[in-house]
This record gives structure tokens, C-alpha cells and sequence, in this order.
């Protein structure tokens, strides 16, 4: 344990409802009671109790709340005091100064969630998973920390960890007194590979934690002059690309993104398909059919007011095999009936211009999102530190599981305690002060 006290502001330093004075270390409780003027008895362990809070000089700063968590039942392991004030920027600065000037040191970036590492209280994958739950981007990736955070993943690196030492212990008393130990063929091979999918299946995850980073990307295609752009606009809310009634108005894609309830999504509004009428025409299609390649979602737009045409078929064509949703516009203008005998049904009647069916079509479009996203299982949040440590470990086991059957059994052993030294980087069990001074680093002040 850390023998020096320490404080920070625990929240952002600007006006606001409430703002925490955290101090963590062995002075913590006196320097409550100096603060506050109060004895002992008074502060209930983990209640938060109704205080003043007064300067040296006598005059009284702020009435507010205060909480002590003796160690070790606290966040860092320690004794624990956090200060509930009002969010004052200046009132929070001159409390800090009041505890800083009673011998306290002020925290660095980080330091509480340290001591709790340091302590024992989370292990290094617990103690980034802080870090990325703080950072979010969104509810789905947050969910995911929080389960990093309660030792989730901890418990499948701790399986693979146990997995891989029982392996070692097996092979090492082979080594050791080979008359003794009788090591089954196919064992050690079995083991590894369990292992190394074991390792495949949470790196997997935290790829699909990567892509729930990524906005999904919605292309809209068609035959030229049949409302793409009017409905890029529209959904946008804003006129971004450029309409005009000239088939061949977007040449090049216009991309942008959007928020559908929750789900981030990149827009693009792309070159129509169909006949080409000159160089430049072709070069838009060209971007276009490269643009449905990298699809996720695919809004196929027609003109349903006239009759489908050749063009619409070559569309049709090229979204094949795509996630696309077939949309009518022009639906102010009326409906040709020849499109009941489309090859593929239109799933929704809208317009651009007037607006007609483009809530309806925000929330599909939501909801094929929503299934396209990995589910809450499925799902890791890892540093690229962590993700590294992992790779090394992969590539570790496959190395040994190439060369299997000629390896003499200490050089396997060599190779299982290196995959293991990868493994013991995220649990932090085997880590160097320098890289846990480079990870707590990216903390902020108060954390
Ligand atoms: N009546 C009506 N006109 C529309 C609607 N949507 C678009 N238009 C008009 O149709 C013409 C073409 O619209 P754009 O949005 O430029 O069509 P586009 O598919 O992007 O065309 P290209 O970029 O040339 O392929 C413009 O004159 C629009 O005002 C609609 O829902 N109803
Ligand atoms: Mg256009």
C-alpha cells in the first residue's frame, strides 16, 4: 500500500450539479475530520453524511455531503474520502487547496484506479476496462466495459491461463522424471488447439467490438434521376447534395453520416445506374458498383410514379445478394401499376419531396441496423495493447502446434511459457512499472 495520501477533483472542472473531491491513502479520515470539524463517530462507514466544510482560517466554504470508506472496502483498497459538493468550479478549488494544505499530494492521471491495481482490487484488464467504459463512444461498447469491468473477461483469460499452466506442469514433470510421467498422445496437441481457439473466439469479439467503433455504411442506389439525392436530404434533414431534374446529376459519391437512433451510420448517395452517357457517367458507375461492394445496407431506389424500366432491372442485378430494401418515391406523383410485377416487392411508398414515408423508412433503417450490430455476448472492448498481447499468444500456440510432432518437449515447454507471458501482459500479473505508468497515463485526473 501506497503510504501517501492523495486528492483530485473527480469530476469535470466546470459548472455543474455536483462535484467529487476524492482522497485516497492513510490520511484520508483525519483530513475529513480537520475539514469538517467533526469527531470520529460521526462518519458511519460508507454513509454519506451531511457536512460543512471549513477553511483553516474558521470560515465556512461550502455545506454539503461526505462519505469514508475504510479500507479495504473502498475503490483504491485504501481509506477512501470523497467530498460531495456543488459542481463550482472555485469551490472546488478552494476545497482542494484546504486538502492539499492539510499534507495531502495531489493524484496524477489515474491514480486512484492504479492503487486499486496496485492493491489488488482489479486486475490490469479490469483496470483498462475503467478507461474504455469512461471512453464509450456508445451504449453498445459501454455495456461491454462494464462487463470487462465486473471480471467477465478476466475469468475467460483466467480459464485459458489455467488451460495453458496445467499443460506446462504436464510437460515440465515429462522433462523431469520421464519414467514417471506418462504423457497421452495427442494430448499436448489437443490442449493447445482448444487453447488457441479459445484465443481465436476473444479475438473474434473484440473485432466485433472494432465494428460496433465503425459506422454501418448505407449506400442508396438506382437509375439516374429517381430521387437518390433528394433522399439523401431528406433523411439528412439538410440539403447536402445536389438535386436537379438532369438524369446524371451525381457523379461522384456524396457521403455523410447520421445518428438512427443509437446506431451510427455513414450515408452515401452515389452515381445512377444504368446507361451510361459518356466517360464521365461511366466513372460514377464504376464507383458506385465499388461502393455496393462495401455495403452493410442497401436503399434501392425507384421512381414508382412511371413504369420500370431496363435500368431499374440492371439495378436490380447489381444489388443481388446485397441486404438492399426496395423504395417507391415519387409517390406524390402517383403509382404505375406495373410495379406489382417487379421482380422483387417494394417495401415501402415514399416521397422525398413532400416527406411522405420517411419516418417509417428512419426506422427500418434503424432496425436492420440494430441486427447487423454484434450482439451484448459477442462483444469486447480491448486496448490495441490487449489485443496485441493476444496475437502474440496466437501466434505463439500456432507456431508450436506446426512443428508439433519433431519438437523435443523443452522447446514446446519454452513456447508454452512464452504464450503464457503474453497472456499474464492482460491480467497484468507479469507487467513492467513502465508500461503500467504508460497505461495509466491515458487516465484522467480524478479516475
Ligand atoms: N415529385 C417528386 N419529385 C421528386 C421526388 N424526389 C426527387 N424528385 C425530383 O426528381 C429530380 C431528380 O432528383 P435527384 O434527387 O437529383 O435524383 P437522383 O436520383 O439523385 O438523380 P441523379 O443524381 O441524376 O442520378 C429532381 O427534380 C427532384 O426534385 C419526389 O419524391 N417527388
Ligand atoms: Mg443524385
Amino acid at each position: 500500500m501506497d503510504s501517501l495520501t492523495v486528492a483530485a477533483i473527480a469530476t469535470p472542472f466546470f459548472p455543474s450539479g455536483i462535484g467529487v473531491i476524492r482522497i485516497s491513502g492513510p490520511d484520508s479520515l483525519r483530513v475529513l475530520l480537520q475539514l469538517t470539524g467533526k469527531g470520529k463517530e460521526y462518519f458511519a462507514p460508507r454513509v454519506l453524511k451531511v457536512v460543512r466544510v471549513y477553511a483553516r482560517s474558521g470560515d465556512a466554504l461550502e455545506k454539503c455531503l461526505a462519505v469514508y470508506m475504510p479500507a479495504p472496502r473502498s475503490y483504491t483498497g485504501e481509506d477512501v474520502v470523497e467530498i460531495h459538493c456543488h459542481g463550482s468550479p472555485p469551490l472546488l478549488e478552494a476545497i482542494l487547496n484546504e486538502v492539499v494544505s492539510l499534507g495531502v499530494s495531489l493524484a496524477g492521471p489515474g491514480e486512484f484506479t492504479k492503487r486499486a491495481f496496485l492493491n489488488g482490487k482489479l486486475d490490469l484488464s479490469q483496470a483498462e476496462a475503467v478507461l474504455a467504459l469512461v471512453n464509450a463512444p456508445n451504449l453498445f461498447l459501454a455495456k461491454a466495459a462494464l462487463r470487462q469491468l465486473e471480471g467477465e473477461f478476466s475469468l475467460e483469460l483466467q480459464a485459458l491461463e489455467e488451460r495453458l499452466t496445467s499443460l506446462l506442469a504436464l510437460l515440465e514433470g515429462a522433462l523431469d522424471f520421464p519414467e514417471d510421467v506418462d504423457l497421452e498422445e495427442g494430448e499436448v496437441e489437443f490442449t493447445l488447439k482448444e487453447s488457441l481457439q479459445e484465443i481465436e473466439s476473444i479475438l473474434y469479439k473484440a473485432e466485433s467490438g472494432e465494428r460496433a467503433l465503425k459506422p454501418l455504411k448505407l449506400v442508396i442506389v438506382g437509375k439516374p434521376n429517381v430521387g437518390k439525392s433528394s433522399l439523401l436530404n431528406a433523411l439528412l434533414g439538410e440539403e447536402r447534395a445536389i438535386v436537379t431534374p438532369i438524369p446524371g446529376t451525381t457523379r461522384d459519391s456524396v457521403e455523410e453520416e447520421i445518428n438512427f437512433q443509437g446506431i451510427k451510420m455513414r450515408l452515401v448517395d452515389t452515381a445512377g445506374l444504368g446507361k451510361a452517357r459518356g466517360v464521365l457517367d461511366l466513372a460514377g458507375q464504376k464507383r458506385t458498383r465499388e461502393l455496393l461492394g462495401q455495403a452493410d445496407i442497401v436503399v434501392f431506389v425507384v421512381d414508382i410514379s412511371s413504369p420500370p424500366t431496363l435500368e431499374d432491372l440492371e439495378v436490380l442485378k447489381a444489388v443481388e445478394g446485397k441486404n438492399a430494401i426496395l423504395v417507391g418515391n415519387k409517390h406524390d406523383l402517383g403509382e404505375h401499376r406495373d410495379w406489382t410485377a417487379f421482380p422483387r416487392a417494394i417495401v415501402l411508398k415514399i416521397s422525398a419531396l413532400t416527406g411522405e414515408g420517411i419516418s417509417e423508412l428512419m426506422k427500418l433503417l434503424s432496425l436492420e441496423g440494430g441486427k447487423l450490430l454484434p450482439s451484448r455476448e459477442e462483444l469486447w472492448y480491448l486496448s490495441l495493447r490487449q489485443k496485441e498481447a493476444l496475437l502474440v499468444s496466437r501466434e505463439t500456440l500456432k507456431r508450436v502446434l506446426e512443428v508439433l510432432p519433431d519438437q523435443p518437449p523443452d522447446l514446446i515447454c519454452e513456447e508454452v511459457r512464452s504464450a503464457l507471458r503474453a497472456l499474464a501482459q492482460l491480467t497484468g500479473r507479469e507487467i513492467s512499472p513502465r508500461v503500467i505508468e504508460e497505461i495509466f497515463s491515458r487516465f484522467c485526473i480524478g479516475k
